[in-house]
């Protein structure tokens, strides 16, 4: 009997993708070229399922060009990357990495929140660049996490990890919106308050941005909402590029109506908005906010599962379109 193909379409931990060796003909990717969508639809011929990452775009073109094709297993939690619509409606299963990046990615969004209010990399670049020649009063001044409102657009796992952070770490009060409040035991131990959207805005002292990307959540902090905010407050997203509008972002800060900013996702990455990289007052990173040694490992690891149990008669763990097993 054959073995089915699959696509490793980035290069990732070799142990790892050896465990798909044991079960199928594996073509990777070790230099690790970005496949444009056609070397994708290309690359897809023959192969029975596919371990991709956020940089692969699967949509209606490239699973009709391959309609071998059963199973796209993804190494990260956001899949807005994958068209599910497209896929359940050819029967092709797609999985995410769901819970082992929760902690880490929230680790990262604390940090992130806390290098923006207290100017981590804008006072690192300043005394690198030799111009700290005395101390002043001012310098560098910023606004305290300790006790400060935390406010936290999109209130799933993530979320709450880093309202956990922000609660029972740093005395924080807790406001959050998302499309649905939470059950009042998940609620009451961060003492978090459900808040409409600009309501949010007015009282978020830290804004932090977890809420996946979608039409719906496209540019859901832009200048109307920033406007709302207090000058004293900054603004970080670890979600997605595009849910908040980097140029209307960059005006904002360059103006002065909102203190600082931290930013780990952007429009168009890994291109990067012009104007956010000429204001100070903004820390920016490249999309690092899972990258941990065991974290990544364990995201590797569950999508490799995933393909395995999708294309060997097994349950995949983290199924994003679950129906499409029943069929
Ligand atoms: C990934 C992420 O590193 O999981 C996600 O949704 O954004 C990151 O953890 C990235 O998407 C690579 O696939």
């Amino acid at each position: 009997m054959t073995r089915p193909a699959v696509l490793v379409a980035r290069a990732v931990f070799g142990d790892i993708v050896d465990r798909l060796r044991v079960h199928f003909d594996v073509e990777d990717n070790p230099e690790d070229r970005i496949f444009s969508k056609a070397e994708l639809a290309a690359k897809l011929a023959g192969k029975a399922g596919a371990f991709i990452t956020g940089s692969e775009r699967i949509d209606a073109e490239v699973l009709d060009a391959n309609p071998q094709l059963r199973a796209v297993c993804n190494m990260a939690v956001g899949y807005n990357n994958i068209d599910v619509d497209a896929c359940n409606a050819r029967g092709v299963l797609a999985t995410n990495t769901p819970d082992v990046l929760t902690e880490t990615t929230a680790d990262f969004g604390f940090a992130l929140m806390m290098a923006a209010a207290r100017r981590l990399a804008e006072s690192e670049h300043f005394l690198r660049r030799g111009e700290w020649t005395k101390w002043s009063y001012d310098m560098f001044i910023g606004s305290d996490v300790h006790g400060a409102t935390l406010g936290i657009l999109g209130m799933g796992r993530i979320g709450q990890a880093i309202a956990r952070r922000g609660a029972l770490g740093f005395g924080m009060k807790v406001v959050y919106h998302n499309r649905s409040r939470l059950a009042p035991e998940l609620e009451a131990p961060l003492g978090a308050r459900y808040v409409g959207k600009e309501q949010l805005m007015r009282e978020a002292d830290h804004l932090v941005i977890v809420v996946p990307y979608s039409a719906a959540s496209h540019h859901a902090v832009g200048s109307a909402e920033m406007a709302l905010m207090k000058p004293s407050a900054t603004l970080t997203n670890v979600a997605r590029g595009g849910v908040v509008d980097d140029a209307a972002l960059a005006a904002a800060l360059r103006e002065r109506r909102i203190a600082a900013a931290a930013l780990d996702v952007f429009e168009g990455e890994p291109k990067v908005h012009p104007d956010l990289l000429t204001v100070p007052n903004v820390v920016l990173t490249p999309h690092i906010a899972s990258a941990t040694v065991a974290t990544r490992r364990a995201m590797a690891g569950l999508a490799v599962d995933n393909l395995i149990a999708a294309l060997t008669g097994g349950t995949p763990p983290t199924p994003i379109n679950p129906q499409v097993l029943a069929r």
